[in-house]
Parts: C-alpha cells; sequence; structure tokens
C-alpha cells in the first residue's frame, strides 16, 4: 500500500496505508462483535457487551493517544484498546470465554466480563512498569459513570509532575506531566452525578482529560430525552466552555460518529489544549450507533422504531467510511471488499484459537480427573459401577466445565468414604492441588502479593524520652505531617479545608504554608471524586493522602471506594494497583451526622481495602507509616475525640510502624476478655477500673485494624484464660461487633472455651442523637458496659455479684 500521503482535509494528511489500516480495523472489530454475540447464543460464553457502533470515533481516539497516555473508559472500548495495540482478538475472545490464564486474558485473568478493559501496568512481581514506555488503561468497571472519579486522578497527577519540580525525577511516570488521562463514557451514563462532579472538578483543577461522550441516542431502551436536559449534552455542557484562553473552563467539541475526516480534526484540536495547556477537553460525538442493541441479553427491535433502525443502518460509521474512501478515490470496491473478507477471516481464525486454547486449559483438568477417578474405580470392587457412571456423566457434559470435574472429584470422594481403597489418596491430593489452583484463579489478589504488601511489614514501637513530651494528639499528627511532607516529595494531599486551614482539626495546620498549594490543596465538597482524584494519581505513582472530612460523609464516595479502590488488584489479578490512603475521622462526635460509625458497612463493602481505626494519634502515625512503606490502600480512621487528648510524644515518630492484624492488650484481667477499637477503647478502660472495684478483673484488648482482623488469633488466647468474652463497639448491633464475634468465635475457635454466652455491646440502632446526652444515650457508655458485665457475674454467682435490682 502507498505511504504517500493524501491531503484529506485543508490541514489532515494521512496516507491511503494508514486509511486502508483503519479500514481493516473498523472491520475487524465488528466482526469481533457479530461473533462474540453468535458465541454467547451458542452457549459458549455467558454474556455479551460489545463495541459495535463505536468503531469510527475510536480510532480517531488513538491517533492522538500517546506512550504515557491513560484510559478510563467504558465497555465499548474495543476498537481503541485494538487500535492501541493493547487488545487482539484472540485477547478478546479468550476473555469472553472467562480464560483464566492472564496471558491469555491480560486485562482480567478470566475475572471480568467481555470488553472491560485493563493493561498490566505492574510487571509479574507487582512493581511498576515504566508507565512511560507503554500505552496504559486503567481497569473499566461496569457500574455506569464508576470510571469518572478516577480520571480526576489520571489527569490531576500529569499538573502535579509538570508543576512540581521536586517530582521531575519520576520519569517511570511522567515526562513533564505531558500524559493526557482519556475518559469514555455512554450519553445515558452521564446523567449521573459522578460524571458532572467529576467534570465540574476538572474544569476548576484545569488538568489534561479529554473525555469523549459516545452518544448513540439510548441507554439501553430508554431514548436520551429522559436522561439529558434539553435532550442536548452539549447544550448543557456549554457552560462549561471557557469564554477566553485565561478563564479556567473546557475546550467542548460536537462531532459525528460516522465522519472520519471530522473526527480526525476534531482529536488534533482537542489534544493540542489538553497536553500542551491543561485545558480539559469534552468531545461529544453524536449521531453513533448500535447496530446489535445494548447486549446480548435482549434485541433492540423492542424499542427502537423503524425508522431508527433504518438511519442506524444508513449511518454505520463503517459504511459512511467506505462511501468516503470511494467518493475520494482512495480505494475502488475490490481493494475494500478484499479487506472485509480478509477480517472476518483473522477474526474466525482468533475465534476458534481462542477457544481451544480456552478448552485445552479445562480439558487438562479433565484428563486429570479421569485418570484419577478410574484408577479409584479399579479399586474399589464394591462402588465401582457408581463411581464409573460418576465419570461418564462428567465426559457426556458437552463442554464441562472445571466446576463440575470438581463437583465429581468430590462426589467420588463421598462415595468411598468408608472404602481403604489403595488410589484414595491420589484423588484427595487432586482435589486439593485443584483447589489450590482455583482458588488462585479466582480468589487471589484481593490483597497485594507482592513483596510489598502490607502484611510484610512489621511493628516497630515508639520510643519515648524519661520524662516524655506530652502535647495533644492534633500536635502529634501534625509533626508527623510535617516529616512526611519534607521527606517523601511523592506524598501530597487533598480534601475540603486541608490546605489554607490545615484541616478541621488542624492535623495538616502550617504544612501548606510550609510546602505548597501543589502538595496540600483545598478541594471543593466532592466526596466521591475526592476519592478518584486519589485513585487515579496513586495509579500514576504517586502517594496521595485523600481526606473525608468526616466518616459519615464517606458513604458519598463509597462506590468508588468498593467498586473501584477495592477490586483493582482483584479485578485485574495483581496487574494494577492504587496505593492510596483514605484519612478521615470518626466515632464520637455530635449529631446524627457528626459521630456515626458506620463499620459494618465499611468492613462489609471494602474488603481489599486495610480498616485501621487507631485509638490515638501515635497509633495513626504507625498505621500511615506502615501504608507508605506498602503498596496498597487503606482507610484511616482517626479517632475524632482525641485530637485535644494529651499523647506522650515519641522520639522516632518517623520510624514507628503498626503491625496490621496485631491486638494489643491494653490491659491484663482474668475474668472476661473485652474486645474493642478506637474511641471505645478509652470508655472500656474507665468500666474496667469501676468493674475492678466489684471484683470483676477485665482484660481488655484494642484490635488495632479491622480488616485484616487478628491474624495471630491473640483473643482466642486471652479467652482460653478468661473462658468470657464481651464485643464493645459503637456501630449497630450486627455490624462490627458481628463480625469481631464471627471471626473470633467461628474462626479462632472461641466458642469451644466459653463458659457463659458470648455477648456484644453496641450503640442504638438508630442514629446517634445530638449533644452530650443524645450521644450518652445512643452510644455505648461505662454504665451500659458496666450493666452487661456484672449481670453475667451476678448470674453465675449472686452471693459475690448482688443483683443491682
Ligand atoms: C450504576 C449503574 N446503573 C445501571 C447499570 C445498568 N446499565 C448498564 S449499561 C446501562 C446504560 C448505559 O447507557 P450509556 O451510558 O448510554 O452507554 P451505552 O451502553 O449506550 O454505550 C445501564 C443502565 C449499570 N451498569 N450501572
Amino acid at each position: 500500500m502507498s505511504d504517500q500521503l493524501l491531503q484529506i482535509d485543508k490541514k489532515i494528511k494521512i496516507s491511503k496505508k494508514e486509511i486502508l489500516e483503519d479500514y481493516n480495523l473498523i472491520n475487524e472489530s465488528r466482526q469481533l462483535s457479530l461473533l462474540g454475540r453468535k458465541e454467547v447464543f451458542m452457549g459458549r460464553a455467558k454474556f455479551g457487551v460489545f463495541g459495535d457502533g463505536k468503531e469510527l470515533a475510536q480510532i480517531a481516539m488513538s491517533k492522538v493517544f500517546e506512550n504515557g497516555d491513560i484510559r478510563s473508559g467504558y465497555y465499548r472500548d474495543q476498537t481503541f484498546m485494538m487500535a492501541i495495540d493493547q487488545l487482539t482478538s484472540n485477547q478478546f475472545f479468550s476473555q469472553l470465554y472467562s480464560h483464566t490464564d492472564v496471558k491469555k486474558d491480560p486485562h482480567s485473568a478470566g475475572r471480568q466480563m467481555n470488553c472491560h478493559f485493563a493493561t498490566r501496568m505492574l510487571n509479574e512481581s507487582g512493581e511498576w512498569k515504566t508507565l512511560t514506555d507503554i500505552k496504559n488503561s486503567t481497569s473499566d468497571i461496569s457500574c455506569v459513570a464508576g470510571q469518572m472519579p478516577r480520571l480526576i486522578g489520571l489527569a490531576y497527577a500529569s499538573k502535579l509532575y509538570r508543576n512540581n519540580s521536586s517530582l521531575s525525577n519520576e520519569q517511570n511516570f511522567s515526562i513533564n506531566g505531558n500524559e493526557v488521562a482519556f475518559g469514555t463514557i455512554g450519553d445515558a451514563g452521564t446523567s449521573e452525578g459522578h460524571f458532572w462532579e467529576a467534570m465540574n472538578a476538572a474544569g476548576v483543577l484545569q488538568i489534561p482529560l479529554v473525555m469523549s461522550i459516545w452518544d448513540d441516542g439510548y441507554g439501553i431502551s430508554v431514548p436520551s430525552e429522559y436522561h439529558t436536559t434539553r435532550n442536548d449534552l452539549s447544550k448543557v455542557l456549554s457552560g462549561f466552555q471557557r469564554s477566553n484562553k485565561n478563564e479556567k473552563g473546557f475546550e467542548l467539541f460536537q462531532v459525528k460518529g460516522w465522519d472520519y475526516v471530522g473526527l480526525i480534526k476534531t482529536y488534533r484540536k482537542a489534544i493540542l489544549y489538553a497536553r500542551n495547556e491543561h485545558v480539559p477537553c469534552i468531545i461529544h460525538v453524536k449521531e453513533v450507533t448500535q447496530p446489535q442493541g445494548h447486549t446480548t441479553s435482549g434485541s433492540h427491535e423492542r424499542y427502537k422504531s423503524k425508522e431508527r433502525l433504518k438511519w442506524e443502518d444508513d449511518f454505520c460509521c463503517i459504511k459512511k467510511m467506505k462511501e468516503w474512501i470511494i467518493k475520494n478515490k482512495i480505494a475502488d470496491l475490490n481493494e475494500l471488499n478484499d479487506i472485509e473478507i480478509s477480517a472476518a477471516s483473522s477474526s474466525k481464525k482468533s475465534r476458534n484459537s481462542a477457544w481451544k486454547s480456552y478448552r485445552k486449559n479445562i480439558n487438562e483438568d479433565l484428563q486429570d480427573a479421569n485418570a484419577i477417578i478410574t484408577r479409584v474405580a479399579q479399586n474399589s470392587p464394591k462402588n465401582k459401577k457408581e463411581i464409573i457412571s460418576v465419570r461418564n456423566d462428567l465426559n457426556n457434559i458437552i463442554q464441562p466445565l472445571k466446576s463440575d470435574i470438581q463437583k465429581s472429584l468430590k462426589y467420588v470422594q463421598r462415595i468411598i468414604r468408608s472404602e481403604n481403597n489403595i488410589a484414595k489418596h491420589y484423588l484427595i491430593n487432586l482435589i486439593s492441588e485443584k483447589s489450590k489452583k482455583y482458588f488462585d484463579e479466582y480468589s487471589s489478589h484481593l490483597y497485594s502479593q507482592s513483596k510489598y504488601s502490607a502484611l510484610n511489614i512489621e511493628e516497630v514501637v515508639p520510643i519515648y524520652l524519661k520524662t516524655p513530651n506530652i502535647v495533644d494528639g492534633r500536635e502529634v499528627i501534625n509533626k508527623y505531617f510535617d516529616g512526611i511532607f519534607k521527606n517523601n516529595p511523592l506524598v501530597f494531599a487533598v480534601g475540603e479545608d486541608v490546605g489554607l486551614i490545615g484541616g478541621v482539626n488542624q492535623g495538616f495546620a502550617g504544612i501548606q504554608k510550609k510546602y505548597g498549594k501543589l502538595r496540600i490543596t483545598d478541594t471543593g465538597v466532592r466526596e466521591a471524586s475526592i476519592i478518584g482524584q486519589g485513585i487515579g494519581a496513586a495509579m500514576r505513582g504517586l502517594r496521595p493522602i485523600v481526606e473525608i472530612q468526616y466518616l459519615d460523609y464517606v458513604y458519598w464516595a463509597i462506590q468508588t471506594l468498593s467498586d473501584d479502590l477495592s477490586t483493582l488488584q482483584y479485578r485485574t489479578k495483581g496487574g494494577q494497583k492504587a496505593p492510596l490512603i483514605i484519612r478521615t475521622r470518626g466515632h464520637r462526635l455530635e449529631g446524627i451526622w457528626h459521630s456515626g460509625s458506620p463499620m459494618g458497612t465499611l468492613i462489609n463493602s471494602l474488603r481489599g481495602i486495610h480498616i485501621l481505626t487507631p485509638r490515638n494519634f501515635v497509633e495513626a502515625c504507625g498505621m500511615y507509616n506502615t501504608l507508605l512503606d506498602s503498596d496498597e490502600p487503606g482507610l484511616m480512621i482517626e479517632p475524632l475525640n482525641s485530637y485535644r487528648l494529651k499523647e506522650n510524644l515519641p522520639t522516632n515518630l518517623d520510624k514507628i510502624r503498626v503491625e496490621f492484624g496485631v491486638p494489643h492488650i491494653l490491659k491484663e484481667g482474668n475474668d472476661i476478655t473485652i474486645v474493642t477499637y478506637g474511641s471505645m477503647c478509652k470508655i472500656v478502660m474507665e468500666t474496667s477500673y469501676q468493674l475492678e472495684k466489684v471484683g470483676i478483673s477485665c482484660e481488655i484488648i484494642d484490635v488495632r485494624t479491622l480488616l485484616p482482623f487478628d491474624k495471630n488469633k491473640t483473643i482466642v488466647e486471652s479467652v482460653k484464660k478468661t473462658n468470657r468474652i464481651l464485643f464493645a463497639d459503637e456501630d449497630v448491633s450486627g455490624g462490627a461487633s458481628a463480625f469481631m464475634m464471627q471471626n473470633v468465635l467461628e474462626r479462632q475457635n472461641g466458642y469451644y472455651y466459653l463458659d457463659s454466652k458470648p455477648l456484644s455491646i453496641t450503640s442504638m440502632d438508630h442514629r446517634p442523637a445530638y449533644s452530650t446526652d443524645g450521644d450518652y444515650f445512643s452510644k455505648p457508655n461505662c454504665e451500659t458496659i458496666f450493666e452487661k458485665i456484672y449481670k453475667v457475674f451476678n448470674e453465675l454467682d449472686s452471693r459475690s455479684y448482688p443483683s443491682l435490682s
């Protein structure tokens, strides 16, 4: 093909070769969508969502996407991923089939639905690759607009790398902040609050992003008039457009999804603003089609009119590009037909080879199972027939799955349970070997498995002067942050009020004055995108500390924390990480929205993030240090009522480390173990002195970290001594207390050592009422704890512990 450049527009020259390669790629991508859908209908894959109709715009986007750039998009972007050489047809099908080999599906190792893309930003040891040498995509999530908060951080990192000279050595991540973050979203997805919050933040921050909206007029079956005011996104977005070069704002573009030249022109223009000037851009790509409907779950004939369907046919971007090529005499029909035929045939080849490889992976397990089951049968005169029939049933399944194989092996294990079968141990070994394999395939990497895992970091205790310096808790944390900001240029903080005034509790007092606005920055009130600002920046090598002003407001960001951050390592099987620190403060203060402790919610929704509940600020510093040494995210809940309590100031603040999952025994005792954490430690300690006066000796354990929880089973050792246990918690009943109880009684076998029923004390089930009295009557207090424990001893020995009533 000719390399000679053709003038396709006043300012755009492009070779015939490139044009025909583009034509080839959109055809190949379309074929993948068509074949993919068929694979689902044939039962070879469970579900399919495809990028047909959006091909051409993505080709244009890929042309301005350079090494170091990074995408935060959604499930329609297969053409783009192919165009930047980060998706092969083979990988496309491997993911569709759920191939668990990371080499076959590097995007998710079979863990994600198809078309959920990610590049491998980490090497096999979990260390960063040189991101500026490669094209990057953060891992997609299915939640509509869930990619938006993260996009802010990806772009914000470039701003920091460009403007903070102490980061200039970080060339693995950035070269002068030239990297652009590319967002994609569907038109209906823009109805979500995340979209508007993120776009507003981008305009305020002036960060290099190019946001593409693929507008196909529908959100599944619901047309755009239900989604968008005035039925036109560009009109609604127009207020973001800056009116002059000095104004902070966006550059907005509109272009048609079938207009090859228009698309190339638009992306070329936008990228200059974004890359050179860090001006965010939105490209509203209109007149986009969806030829096969939304997903494999339904057909679009149910909700699109005949006229619309005809329009989609006429304005198919492939058809339109073909017409344009012919009209401009770039190639003739024969050449284009050849391309189409070759795209169809190569896609089929990829499908066949991906299917073969997927089946081979399972068939190896099948063969292993067949061999052992046969051997077991041969050594089982009594049950031979039944065992053989289990094997035959398994082999009669047309495409047996790993679960079918595992079920059969376990069924045979039950059949021979009372046999002295000499092949039994082969069977047991095989089940155990396969269980390990399946654990790795389906359950590894919830947390980091690299050498930087937080779980590898050992305790370093605080050292105090003989006559310790006694200061307020807030001074401890403030001094600590001063040291961190001084010594680690990768650390920066963002959040509401953290900058000028140093945070609502003064933990960051004076830090902005000393280290500047780029290191510690006030933000708008926008929790989800504050978290996203941290996630994205952490994915580009920085060490953000992002602040949620009060724990109660973590609910605003729970979607991003739960769906995006906590699943990141898992859903990429260790291909990506975001070592983000979320700083907040919680538990006791005042009123319904300043004293919550929704720990059960957090524990249950944030598996994958360490949840840290320090009882004081020296402890908090040790936990921050552990997080900063590690490559993992953590949620730090500082004790809200301790900023003004006195603490001894250690001489080695920067050195102390808290070993996660290692509780502290705060007080030794013999009669009952009280397990608690955070602000409750102080209340429980006070109660224990009152209980001592009536002859009850309490052992008090601060678990320190809820996730991970007591990794060395310290608590059960205490129960062995006291034979009684109470879990004291500020959460509602059935929240963190239930979590702790299950861990101790079931996982640690604590039930075995109990002489009394296990107890929990929690807050009332309503939100805490305002004022000191509201707090007292809503949350556990010394009296309620005292009475609960005293009652146990009264029931055991009413002479020594006469009834209070
Ligand atoms: C938060 C959330 N709500 C609902 C869904 C279910 N859902 C999946 S796709 C979709 C419509 C998305 O339409 P649009 O953003 O226009 O993208 P398109 O699929 O048309 O490209 C919906 C409602 C979801 N995945 N996430």
